[in-house]
């Protein structure tokens, strides 16, 4: 006699609730023993939720797109083996359980609140649940198999779907383009960085890297191998706009918000990539066409204690400079308490990366593609120029504008960064 099996929502860490982002079978399916039925995902992570048995699939409680908690139903199975505890003990262990299937995904599920005689015990969670086993590349296992068949490295294919997800149609792309030599890396040959065991040299220790700084090796490493950069440095004059700065601080806390330097240059940033069109745009795919964003949502390089992260800033074309002043305060702060949510960090079309407030004077940001420019600010300092015969101390910004040579030409990087800098010598201009 065939037995009922509900299969449920297992331990999903500290999330109450995580997104159903696949459901792999339908009623009436056929499934077997760990066979995927469904992905649930969270902004940390994602994992599959493998069948505890065999049979056949007579309802399905969740929806695509849905919301779920641990514990609650997701289908039922009519089974149609015997107990899974029995055959495992009978056969050993499972052809179909591939180690790296689920070292890539989050934890196994735990068991369901109300064992069914048919359903296997699966092994326990990882410590902290979904959270903690975050993989890049973001992809599900069933993906991954099919890239290793392929011989595809997922950390070079650029992921379509909702966050990122890698999916099997990017990983045919990613071949077919390296196939036809348009591949990101193909024919590159990089050779490898030799390992070597510092130990033979001195003391050492292993540190290991935060998520965050992994995720920002990958996404940095992929723009530097895929687009050309030019540094574009130029010097704004910005004694004025200091001046209307200051004379704006005590207004600015009455209104609660700390005035800084970078929500006005925001706002003259978003005038000139209003003027220079290009500057605000992505290449497409196929690399036939310009796609010129119409929106000016401005990424926002922040340093946090787990490395760099990019919240950011939307239509900053819209909000006031103390609008942004207070939204760049909030967001940074929740960057650096680490409550930013996936949409915070999505959707910019150019990025601003300020290391005024540190030092420096010039450096050369890497462009966040697919975005194709990205402006690094350096330290203002006070220096004697010359205004037309005679020395003058000036408040001087050095800027420098990366750009990816593909979509931007030299002339027009300089055309921007002319108007960038004539903006913030008289931001009176970005009103015009
Ligand atoms: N020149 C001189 N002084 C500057 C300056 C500049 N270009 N930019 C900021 N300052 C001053 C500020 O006015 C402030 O001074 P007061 O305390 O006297 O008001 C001080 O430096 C500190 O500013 P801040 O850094 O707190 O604030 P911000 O708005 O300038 O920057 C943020 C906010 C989140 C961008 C910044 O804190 C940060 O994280 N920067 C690092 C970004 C980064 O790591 N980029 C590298 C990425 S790799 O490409």
């Amino acid at each position: 006699m065939s037995d009922t099996v509900p299969v449920v929502v297992p331990d999903i860490g500290d999330f109450d609730q995580v997104d159903v982002v696949e459901v792999l079978v339908a009623v009436g399916d056929d499934v077997s023993i760990d066979q995927s039925l469904i992905t649930l995902e969270s902004d940390k992570a994602s994992m599959e939720v493998p069948s505890p048995a065999a049979g056949r699939v007579v309802e399905i409680a969740v929806e695509l797109g849905g919301q779920v908690g641990e514990g609650d139903l997701i289908l039922t199975i009519e089974a149609a083996e015997p107990p899974a505890e029995e055959r495992e003990e009978a056969a050993g262990p499972s052809e179909e359980s591939d180690p790296s299937a689920v070292e890539a995904t989050a934890p196994a599920p735990s068991p369901a609140p109300r064992p069914s005689p048919s359903r296997r015990r699966p092994p326990p969670p990882a410590a902290g649940g979904l959270a903690t086993s975050t993989s890049p590349p973001h992809a599900s296992p069933a993906v991954r198999r099919f890239a290793r068949l392929l011989g595809a490295d997922l950390t070079k294919v650029s992921g379509s779907g909702a966050r990122g997800r890698i999916l099997r149609e990017d990983v045919e792309a990613f071949v077919k383009d390296v196939m036809t030599g348009r591949g990101p890396a193909a024919g590159a040959g990089i050779p490898p960085v030799p390992e070597i065991d510092f130990s033979k040299f001195g003391p050492v220790e292993s540190k290991p890297l935060s998520r965050i700084r992994k995720l920002s090796a990958a996404n940095l490493h992929r723009s530097w191998l895929n687009v050309p950069h030019v540094t574009q440095h130029d010097e704004a004059d910005i004694t004025d706009l200091e001046a209307f700065r200051r004379a704006h601080l005590d207004e600015a806390r009455e209104r609660g918000v700390r005035l800084t330097l970078l929500a006005f240059l925001m706002k003259a940033v978003a005038a000139s990539l209003a003027e220079f069109p290009e500057m605000n745009s992505s290449l497409a795919p196929d690399g036939e066409s310009l796609i010129l964003k119409r929106y000016f949502h401005l990424g926002v390089a922040v340093d946090t204690p787990d490395g760099l992260v990019v919240p950011v800033v939307r239509d900053v074309d819209r909000k006031s400079v103390y609008e942004l002043a207070g939204e760049l305060g909030e967001v940074s702060g929740r960057a650096r308490e680490r409550k930013l949510r996936p949409a915070d960090i999505q959707g910019a079309s150019f990025t601003v990366s300020s290391l005024g407030g540190i030092g420096g004077t010039a450096f050369t940001p890497i462009v966040n593609a697919p975005e194709v420019g990205i402006l690094g600010v350096s330290r203002a300092v006070r220096r004697p120029v010359y205004i037309g015969a005679g020395l003058a101390p000036r408040l001087m910004l050095p800027v420098s504008l990366s750009y990816d040579h593909r979509v931007i030409d030299g002339a027009s990087a300089v055309r921007f960064t002319t108007h960038l800098c004539s903006a913030l010598a008289d931001i009176r201009r970005v009103v015009l």
